[in-house]
C-alpha cells in the first residue's frame, strides 16, 4: 500500500533508488581480491552520482600488512582514502556506523564482498532491543520479522572467490543510531549511464588534479578529451590512464549507439570483445532478431543501413 509520495531529490540508477543522501562502494581486500578495473568503474559511477561517497575494502583480516600498505598507496594515488574494515573481526566498524548515522545509505559492490554481512553486524544492536519501536518508527506485528530480520550471506565460491549474487533484492533498512542503509545485489559492471564522453574526465581526480594543478592555462583546447590533443595538460603518466581510455572507447560508442537507435537507454549495449594481442575492445551489442524487429517499423530504414555501415567500416 503506498502511503506517502516523496518528491525526487536524487536520484541512483544501478539499482534505482531516490533521495540517497550517501552511497558505500564496498570491495574486499581477499575472496573476491579487488579487480581494478572494476573498482574503476565503481568509483567513476559513484563520481557521476554526485552523492558524497565512501570507498570501504572490507575482508582486511585477510590480507598481509603489505597487501594493505600496497592498496592504500594505490588508491591513494587514484585519489581516494577507503576505510580498510573487517566484519569478521569488526576493525573500522565504528567508523562506518559513524559515516552511516542519519543518513539513507546506499552499499553497492561486487557480490560476496561481505555488504549483507555489514549491515547485518551493524544491525546487531537493535535486535537485540527487541523491536518494539525504532527510530520513532512502529514495528508493526506482522512486519518485525522483515523489518529487523537478517539479510541472508552465503560464502564465496571455493572454485572461483567469487560472491554467489546471494541478495536478490534491495531493501530499506533502519540503523539503531538512525538512518537508513540499503542493501543491493552485488554486480560487477555499473552502467555508466549518467556518464558522457565530455563528463568523464571530471569523474577521475588524477585528471581533475592535473587540471588545477595547471591553473589558470588549463588545455588548449576547451573541448580536450586528453587523449594527447597539443597543449593538453593531461599526461599519460598514471596509473588508471588506460581505463580512462577504455571507458571513454565504450562511452563513444553507446553515445553514438543510443543516438542512432533511441530509446534504448536501459539496454546493456556495450560489450566487450577481446581483440588482437588480449586488447578488450568496446562493441555495441546488438540483439538483432529483438532489436531489429521492433526498430526496422518504427526507424527510417536508412538510418540503419548507415548503423550497418558505419560498424562494418569500424570493423565490426
Ligand atoms: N573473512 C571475512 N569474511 C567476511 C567478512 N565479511 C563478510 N565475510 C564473508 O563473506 C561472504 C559473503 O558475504 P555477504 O555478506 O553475503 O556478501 P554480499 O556482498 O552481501 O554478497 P551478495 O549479496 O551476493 O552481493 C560470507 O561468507 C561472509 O561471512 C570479513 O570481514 N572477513
Ligand atoms: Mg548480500
Ligand atoms: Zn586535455
Amino acid at each position: 500500500m503506498i502511503e506517502d509520495v516523496f518528491e525526487r531529490k536524487t536520484e541512483i540508477l544501478d539499482p534505482p533508488v531516490a533521495n540517497v543522501d550517501h552511497l558505500l562502494v564496498m570491495f574486499a581486500m581477499e575472496q573476491p581480491k579487488p579487480e581494478p578495473f572494476t573498482l574503476t568503474r565503481f568509483l567513476v559511477e559513484a563520481e557521476s552520482m554526485e552523492i558524497p561517497f565512501t570507498l570501504a575494502m572490507n575482508k582486511a583480516e585477510l590480507a598481509g600488512e603489505e597487501s594493505l600498505s600496497e592498496w592504500r598507496i594505490r588508491l591513494h594515488s587514484w585519489g581516494y582514502q577507503p576505510l580498510f574494515c573487517s566484519v569478521d573481526n569488526k576493525s573500522g566498524l565504528a567508523s562506518l556506523e559513524d559515516i552511516l548515522k542519519g543518513q539513507t545509505t546506499v552499499i553497492v559492490g561486487p557480490s560476496g564482498v561481505g555488504k549483507s554481512s555489514l549491515i547485518n553486524s551493524l544491525r546487531s544492536k537493535q535486535r537485540i532491543a527487541g523491536g518494539k519501536e525504532i527510530n520513532g518508527l512502529h514495528d508493526h506485528k506482522n512486519e518485525g520479522s522483515k523489518w529487523l530480520g537478517e539479510q541472508r550471506v552465503d560464502t564465496v565460491s571455493k572454485r572461483s572467490g567469487q560472491g554467489k549474487h546471494t541478495t536478490r533484492n534491495v531493501s530499506l533498512l533502519p540503523l539503531s543510531e538512525g538512518g537508513y542503509i540499503c542493501d543491493t545485489p552485488g554486480f560487477n559492471q555499473p552502467s555508466l549511464l549518467k556518464v558522457t564522453k565530455r563528463s568523464l574526465a571530471d569523474t577521475f581526480p588524477e585528471i581533475r588534479q592535473r587540471r588545477s594543478a595547471s591553473e589558470p592555462s588549463r588545455c588548449s583546447f576547451n573541448d580536450c578529451l586528453h587523449l594527447g590533443e597539443p597543449g593538453c595538460v593531461v599526461n599519460a603518466d598514471w596509473e588508471r590512464y588506460p581505463y580512462y581510455f577504455q571507458l571513454l572507447d565504450e562511452i563513444k560508442i553507446r553515445e553514438a549507439f543510443q543516438l542512432r537507435t533511441r530509446g534504448t537507454k536501459r539496454e546493456q549495449d556495450v560489450r566487450y570483445k577481446v581483440g588482437e594481442m588480449g586488447v578488450k575492445q568496446a562493441e555495441p551489442r546488438l540483439e538483432p532478431k529483438k532489436h531489429r524487429r521492433v526498430s526496422r517499423k518504427q526507424l527510417n530504414q536508412s538510418i540503419l543501413d548507415d548503423l550497418d555501415e558505419d560498424l562494418e567500416e569500424a570493423g565490426y
